[in-house]
């Protein structure tokens, strides 16, 4: 029997995979409380984690409730997760807080990879990455998904970076941070609603059983630190940059006229686009999800098999 870390509470099938040495995917929870509606968000969670069952993988979803860090949810307690008032966005400076207080909180991607790795899980699914914010070089705002991916060993499949953020800089930072960035089986880096950004990948690979084996080698050669693996939305289901660009500039444009800064600005403008794009831009976060959790099942597999 494996001894897992005291504070954190694992579901039953997740502890046993674990044990057993099992591919397990873990999945992040702000993007259930703050990035999508309910009940679509519970909705698209509970697929997301058919998915993965289905793909073979054991779905761990991570959240704190009542202070406790959770490792894998039952349904009742994603159902609380996606409608309760009151649910934190949970990064890292938030987690001793929230723990502290008993509170409940949903993790971002830097939060659910600290926690993942707490647990020994290295694959990771979620939507799009945090980056560097529009005028973050006068501003500071890059996220803390930037700074954990440079420090906690997790392999994390995304559809990229949304065009909210400043992309190029995004970039830029990873390499600073020694952050190797993987797109799947495409030359550009994608988007998160779109296929293309502009920007090229910085690396690419179209098998990912070699996307395994660069897990290996990085973490075979104490080279400490995540993996950005971008995987492009399917072509069926993207919205392109022409179309999506325009309602993104205009949920900026309103941000910065409200003066919503800091940890706000992600979920107001997640919720802004939505609604001006007329759900649209939701049933593309939703299909990218699904495919993001293929492509992480099948990942935490080839991973499982070394
Ligand atoms: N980007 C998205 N969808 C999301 C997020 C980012 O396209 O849901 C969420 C993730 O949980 C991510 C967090 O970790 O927002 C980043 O917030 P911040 O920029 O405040 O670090
Ligand atoms: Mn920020």
């Amino acid at each position: 029997m494996t001894d897992f870390h005291p504070m954190l509470a694992l579901s039953d099938d997740v502890r046993a995979a674990l044990d057993e040495g099992r591919a397990v995917v873990a999945l992040e929870s702000t993007i259930i409380s703050h990035g999508m509606p309910y009940p679509k968000n519970v909705q698209t969670a509970r697929e997301v984690e058919q998915i993965i069952r289905d793909a073979g993988a054991v779905p761990a979803t991570i959240a704190i409730l009542d202070g406790v860090p959770r490792i894998g949810l039952n349904d009742e307690q994603l159902d609380l997760l996606g409608s309760a008032e009151g649910v934190r966005k949970v990064s890292i400076r938030d987690l001793p807080y929230v723990v502290a207080r008993g509170l409940h909180g949903a993790t971002t991607v830097a939060s659910t990879m600290r926690l993942a790795a707490l647990a020994g899980i290295r694959v990771f699914v979620t939507g799009g990455l945090g980056g560097v914010h529009r005028g973050g070089e006068s501003s500071l705002d890059v996220s803390a998904d930037l700074t954990e991916l440079s420090l906690t060993d997790v392999a994390v499949v995304s559809a990229g970076v949304k065009s909210l953020l400043d992309i190029g800089r995004t970039l830029e930072v990873l390499e600073t941070l020694g952050v190797p960035v993987i797109s799947v089986g495409s030359d550009e880096f994608p988007s998160f609603y779109s296929r293309s950004s502009g920007f090229a990948a910085p690396l690419r690979l179209d098998d990912i059983n070699d996307i395994a084996e660069a897990m290996r080698a990085k973490w075979g050669l104490g080279l400490a630190g995540g993996i950005v693996v971008a995987n492009p939305i399917p072509e069926a289901d993207e919205i392109p940059q022409t179309q999506i660009g325009a309602l993104i500039e205009q949920a900026v444009a309103e941000a910065e006229r409200l003066g919503i800064t800091g940890a706000a600005i992600t979920p107001y403008l997640l919720g802004r686009i939505v609604e001006l794009s007329g759900g649209d831009s939701l049933r593309a976060n939703i299909a990218l999800v699904k495919h993001n959790a293929a492509v992480g099942a099948a990942l935490a597999r080839a991973y499982a098999r070394s």
